[in-house]
């Protein structure tokens, strides 16, 4: 990587259930992402975090809204306008944007962000396909939504907020499915994004999966953008996210991902920008689902073991 990478956090939880990913940038510099990206020769800085506003009086565990609604959106569009002007500033001033979660619904700023100026393909990696619209959540979680409302997908349409007019559904990967809603099934199969579940990486391999979505996501694009939940991860790695799904990939095969992400983007100039969402300190085990996405991170950056 060589271009400065600018640390950008995203201290936001109101687009999942559980309180506690408010807390994920948080554990993730303590994790020691800063030093672990200088300890690769490259520069970095940390710009701090987007400021997100508390709900007034809102119980922020107040139960799923009646269908057709999402929880928050307001305060989501706030934090994703400010994220997003951070995200296209980081980018014109010629540095990485690396966004820390937060929920995945701060996804939309980063989209919204890195996509202004470039045709941005997209590998979002993640158990979740995130597809879901408010007609069709069950949940009114933003997050579960927030790939949805990138592509501007049922009501986000009329969305002016997210607005990442650069990012084609033909250039987008989803990685690593494994629980999807019987409503949000439709929404991915009639769209043309590329979904490989868990069974495709069964069967053909992690290696194999993300070249291919590698080769989708830079088809015609100016870079890529990471997307990387780390529910993605099996719950034994990455116990501290907010919606675990057992049967996620190994230490080794995330790791894997990110050598392949490494050589055939960052290493050519390629690799636009990356996220690390959903980490959640609470749920945790001695900060190790941060100190994962630390040594994920890094190795999407182009660390190597020899
Ligand atoms: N599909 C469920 C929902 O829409 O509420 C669960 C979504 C979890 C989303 C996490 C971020 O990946
Ligand atoms: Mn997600
Ligand atoms: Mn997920
Ligand atoms: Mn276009």
């Amino acid at each position: 990587m060589d271009r400065n990478v600018r640390i950008i956090g995203v201290p936001m939880d109101l687009g999942a259930d559980r309180r506690g990913v408010d807390m994920g940038p948080s554990a993730i510099r303590y994790a020691g992402l800063a030093e672990e990206i200088e300890g690769l020769d490259v520069t970095c800085t940390d710009w701090g975090d987007v400021h997100v506003p508390r709900p007034e009086g809102t119980d922020p565990d107040s139960g799923a809204p009646a269908s057709g609604d999402a929880k928050f959106l307001g305060e989501t569009e706030t934090v994703c306008t400010r994220l997003a002007h951070e995200v296209d500033d980081a980018v014109a001033g010629g540095d990485f944007p690396l966004v820390l979660g937060g929920d995945h619904s701060i996804a939309i700023g980063t989209a919204s962000g890195v996509s202004r100026e470039a045709e941005t393909g997209f590998v979002w990696f993640d158990a979740h396909g995130d597809f879901n619209t408010p007609a069709t959540t069950s949940s009114g979680n933003v997050h579960g939504m927030s790939l949805a409302a990138v592509l501007g997908k049922g009501s986000f349409a009329d969305t002016d907020w997210a607005p990442a007019p650069n990012v084609s559904e033909e250039n987008v990967a989803l990685v690593g499915l494994r629980s999807i809603d019987e409503a949000e099934r439709p929404n991915i199969r009639d769209s043309d994004v590329t979904a490989y579940s868990m069974t495709d990486i069964d069967a053909r391999g992690v290696t194999e999966v993300v070249g291919e979505a590698l080769d989708i996501a830079t088809d015609g694009t100016d870079g890529v953008h990471v997307s990387l939940d780390l529910d993605w991860l099996d719950p034994t790695e990455a116990p501290g996210v907010g919606t675990p799904e057992r049967g996620g990939v190994s230490y080794r095969e995330a790791h894997a991902a990110m050598e392949i992400i490494a050589e055939r983007a960052a290493e050519p100039g390629r690799l636009a920008s990356m996220e690390l969402v959903e980490v959640n300190p609470i749920l945790d085990r001695h900060n190790r689902t941060a100190e994962l996405a630390v040594e994920l991170a890094t190795s999407a950056l182009g660390k190597v073991i020899l």
